[in-house]
């Protein structure tokens, strides 16, 4: 079947959903096809951490409700290591930032429901002519039917094991893969804190996050070749006390009703447009999750590619789609930075991982000092906030 939309979109993740929904308000029609069940992708568990831009920008596009009902404000993290804990306020060091608490599997269902044209299920996605005005988007549908959609412009937001990247004819990639993984789990237990915890810890990175105040959210730092069925939830909690346990304070446990191992890895792929073929998010970029940047970092890029293709569809004008790339490009590496500064300050790192042991014991030291310095100086903890709780939106 031969179809005729402005807008292909690859990805029923936050990028390709909000896309669709961001282009819609401004007219311009988009088909989303997605290869898993729509149940699926409501259900896969992944970031949790909104930035104040993120936020503002679900609330402009009116995906905001549920959220500002539902979501959880914060006004900063406590960073944990050598016995100490200590809370960084970033309201007062940013000039009035928070973050919200709201998961990302709840912002693809919000956008899921604003009804726009979607086919899940679909399989043998392909993108064509990315080099001519008329690429072509192509795939089977649920019910076997091969459908072949011309298009403007294609958004290539199919993650990063998506055929997207695959279709761009020559790409220039940085990456590096960290030593180790992290374990998370979801409990049916109230936080036992207040605000988010990251937690250095001799035994390795532990932290404490939340999805309402029934449910919370905990990660530990594991090798990254563990098999999950090693661990049992009593050896989890075990870790968990270990690592996050401070004088006076009492951990809750609670039934673990997911768990899951993630690889940590950085990884870039430049540019992220060829001809009529834009790719966002995690397409084009992952970074580790200590700095909760990969969700804000896809939605920032679609904002960006909203931007541009409207004045391209709409107006006729080529300077924002071909400026697209370096834009994002520049939030990116800045995000990439954050993510690396954070992951390597709070994870222990492997004695296997250096090539002199001695190295290991002047990487903890360069960490407690460098924690020390961010929980010590204003100006150190300011950076880390004005980083965390994210720069304004373009
Ligand atoms: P997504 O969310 O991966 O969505 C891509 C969508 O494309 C679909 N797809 C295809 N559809 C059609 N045809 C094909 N050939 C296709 N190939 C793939 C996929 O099924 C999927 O629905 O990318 P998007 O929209 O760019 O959003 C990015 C975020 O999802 C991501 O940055 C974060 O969730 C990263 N991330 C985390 N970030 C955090 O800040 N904190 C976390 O705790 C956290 N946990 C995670 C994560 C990423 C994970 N992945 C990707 C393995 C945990 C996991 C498991
Ligand atoms: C989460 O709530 O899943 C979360 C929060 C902060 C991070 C990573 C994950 O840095």
């Amino acid at each position: 079947m031969r179809t005729r939309t402005q807008v292909g979109i690859i990805g029923a993740g936050p990028a390709g959903l909000l896309l669709q929904h961001m282009l819609a308000r401004h007219g311009v029609d988009s088909v989303l096809v997605e290869n898993r069940s729509r149940e699926y992708c409501e259900k896969r568990q992944r970031a949790g951490v909104l930035e104040h831009g993120t936020v503002e920008l679900l609330k402009e596009i009116g995906l905001g409700d549920r959220m500002m009902r539902e979501g959880l404000l914060h006004s900063g993290i406590y960073l944990q290591f050598a016995g100490e804990r200590h809370h960084l306020d970033f309201p007062s060091l940013t000039g009035g930032r928070t973050l919200t608490v709201y998961a990302q599997t709840e912002v693809v269902k919000d956008a899921i429901a604003a009804g726009h044209p979607i086919f899940f299920e679909v399989s043998d996605t392909a993108v064509r002519d990315i080099d001519t005005e008329r690429p072509v988007l192509s795939f089977t549908d649920a019910d076997g039917v091969a459908h072949e959609v011309e298009c403007d412009a294609i958004a290539g937001c199919d993650g990063f094991h998506g055929v997207s990247r695959p279709s761009m004819p020559s790409l220039r990639v940085s990456e590096r893969t960290y030593p180790f993984g992290w374990l998370g789990i979801l409990a049916t237990v109230p936080p036992s804190t207040d605000e988010l915890i990251y937690a250095h810890s001799p035994h390795g990175f532990a932290m404490h996050s939340m999805r309402s105040p029934e449910v919370s959210r905990l990660y530990i730092q594991v090798d990254p070749d563990e098999k999950i069925d090693d661990w049992s939830d009593a050896r989890i909690w075990e870790q968990l006390q270990i690592r996050l346990g401070h004088p006076g304070w009492t951990l809750n446990e609670g039934p673990i009703t997911e768990k899951g191992i993630t690889p940590m890895r950085s990884f870039v792929a430049e540019p992220m447009r060829s001809g009529r073929l834009f790719l966002a998010g995690d397409a084009a970029h992952i970074v580790p999750p200590t700095g909760a940047k990969g969700l804000n970092l896809a939605v920032a890029d679609v904002k960006v590619l909203a931007d541009a293709l409207v004045r391209l569809l709409v107006e006729g004008k080529s300077d924002l789609a071909d400026a697209y790339s370096e834009t994002c490009l520049t939030r990116v590496w800045r995000s990439t930075w954050f993510s690396w500064y954070m992951t390597s300050m709070l994870h222990r790192f492997p004695v296997s991982s250096f090539s002199d042991p001695a190295e290991a014991d002047f990487q903890e030291h360069l960490q407690i000092a460098q924690l020390r310095q961010v929980t010590s100086s204003e100006a150190a903890a300011r950076n880390l906030a004005e980083n965390y709780a994210g720069w304004p939106l373009p």
